[in-house]
């Protein structure tokens, strides 16, 4: 009995150090945690503060630094069209995979307002 009870004890041991010393420990899934990215719109082209995020919650932050007006289309979803230096947000969840963006503003992702953003 008491041979158990020892073996019980030490298991419990071996679990808390595993708990304390693993990779896995307080991280949460990269699913689980949103990516911002910064997008600044203008003629005729997008500059993203990072082209790549983990799958999961991605939220675009664009800013218009343009003259004329721009939007963002990614994943299905797009902003409102925006004037100059204002700004939105757009919440997508994104699998795993390539997904084009574009502006859809007349003939503005023919003229370079396009681009692949990559969820890994
Ligand atoms: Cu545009």
């Amino acid at each position: 009995m008491k041979r158990i009870v020892l073996l019980l004890v030490m298991g419990a041991i071996g679990a808390a150090i595993f708990l304390a010393v693993s990779p896995f420990a307080g991280a949460r899934p990269s699913a689980a945690t949103a990516t911002t990215v910064k997008v600044t719109a203008k003629e005729y082209k997008f500059i993203l503060s990072r082209k790549t995020a983990p799958h999961g919650k991605v939220i675009f932050k664009l800013v218009n630094k343009g003259a004329l007006k721009h939007d963002f289309k990614i994943g299905g979803k797009k902003t409102p069209q925006l004037a100059h230096n204002k700004t939105a947000t757009l919440t997508v969840t994104l699998k795993k995979g390539k997904f084009p963006y574009i502006c859809t503003v007349d003939s503005h992702a023919k003229f370079g307002m396009k681009g692949t953003f990559r969820a890994t």
